[in-house]
């Protein structure tokens, strides 16, 4: 076999975290055959916590897994490694503004762009899962010079699944009938999950709806605040979906989307589909050879445009406001 990919997850004895690493033991981020060596990331008092799960990967003795270490420094955490999953962030806690959410995320995400640029593998890939996702994605490359920008990519997965899930409930189809769904724009409720390309067994999912008030007035909403509907019903926001999400991103940009599909990831714009340059954006994607794709030559139709704008233009605050407070 081949020498140990390693791999860093920050946040590890977080609830994504507990039902991220275990994915990623067994084999499922990479590929079965690809041995691992985790490097957790946490928090120092999250170090004892996170030591736990590391205690219980050895217990599961999964033949992938080479070696788990656990940090408190993201210098040492993000040596040599080729994937980091930067699901650690500071979440909005009551009464707290935006600037303030957005500072104490650049606390998290500068330090980290910057261990990355001192010591990650040259192949380094990133995906951040900590909201907000896409503006911590923009903090943590703009410290990382030496990298370069489209390995800083932001997860719109979940949402482009929930996208997914939907949609075959709806029409009573399994997921595989389904393709080219497509999540643009930021990942808030913002979002614009879009079904204008999508297909159900070679026909349009559009025309098998054929219902443009549920498509505007049930789907978006719900795939769009589906996290809140999570922590409404389960009491706690979405771990183990979240989780899966991060496993298929990397594991599609790592070995490729399948031919005639595609999936969603925020990446940086190349200004395609009039989004400006830079910004880390939800786009429909495929990818090949370790390098993601914008797809291009899509129509976008008025409807379309106002709500991938409407998403776009928050990114751009978002981006603006980061900016201002010297994050970027
Ligand atoms: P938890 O609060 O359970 O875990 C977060 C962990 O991060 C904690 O253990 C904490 O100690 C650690 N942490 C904080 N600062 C750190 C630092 N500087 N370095 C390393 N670790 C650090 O949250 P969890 O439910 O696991 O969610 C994690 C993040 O994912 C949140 O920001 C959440 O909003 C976000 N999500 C993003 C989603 C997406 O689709 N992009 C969906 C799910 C989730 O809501």
């Amino acid at each position: 076999t081949s020498s140990p990919v390693s791999v860093t997850v920050t946040g590890a004895a977080g609830q994504i975290g507990y039902a991220l690493l275990f994915r990623i033991a067994s084999g499922q981020l990479l590929g079965a055959d690809v041995p691992v060596r985790l490097r957790l990331l946490e928090i120092p008092q999250a170090v004892r916590a996170a030591e736990g799960t590391a205690l219980e990967l050895t217990d599961c003795a999964f033949p992938a897994l080479a070696g788990v270490d656990v940090f408190d420094d993201p210098i040492k955490a993000f040596e040599g490694t080729s994937v980091a999953l930067l699901v650690g962030a500071r979440p909005r806690t009551k009464g707290m503004e935006r600037g303030d959410l957005l500072e104490a995320n650049g606390g998290i995400f500068k330090p980290q762009g910057a261990a990355i640029n001192a010591g990650a593998a040259d192949d380094i890939k990133v995906l951040v899962v900590g909201n907000p996702a896409n503006t911590n994605a923009l903090i943590a490359q703009s410290h990382a010079p030496d990298v370069p920008a489209e390995r800083f990519t932001a997860m719109t997965r979940l949402d482009h699944n929930r996208a997914l899930g939907q949609l075959a409930l709806k029409l009573g189809v399994p997921v595989s009938s389904l393709s080219k769904v497509a999540i643009w724009g930021n990942h808030s409720a913002s979002q614009y999950p879009d079904i204008t390309h999508a297909v159900v067994d070679g026909k349009s999912v559009a025309e098998a709806i054929n219902d443009q008030a549920w498509v505007a007035d049930e789907f978006i909403p719900r795939v769009a605040k589906r996290g809140a509907e999570i922590i409404d019903v389960r009491g706690a926001s979405s771990a183990a979906s979240a989780a899966s999400a991060a496993v298929d991103h990397v594991y599609n940009w790592v070995n490729g989307t399948p031919e005639g599909d595609w999936t969603s990831a925020a990446i940086p714009s190349d200004g395609s589909y009039g989004v400006p340059e830079g910004l880390i954006s939800s786009f429909p994607v495929t990818s090949a050879g370790g390098k993601w794709e914008i797809v291009q030559g899509l129509e976008v139709d008025e409807f379309s445009r106002a709500r991938i704008d409407a998403s776009v233009a928050e990114l751009g605050e978002e981006r603006e406001a980061v900016r201002k407070l010297g994050l970027i």
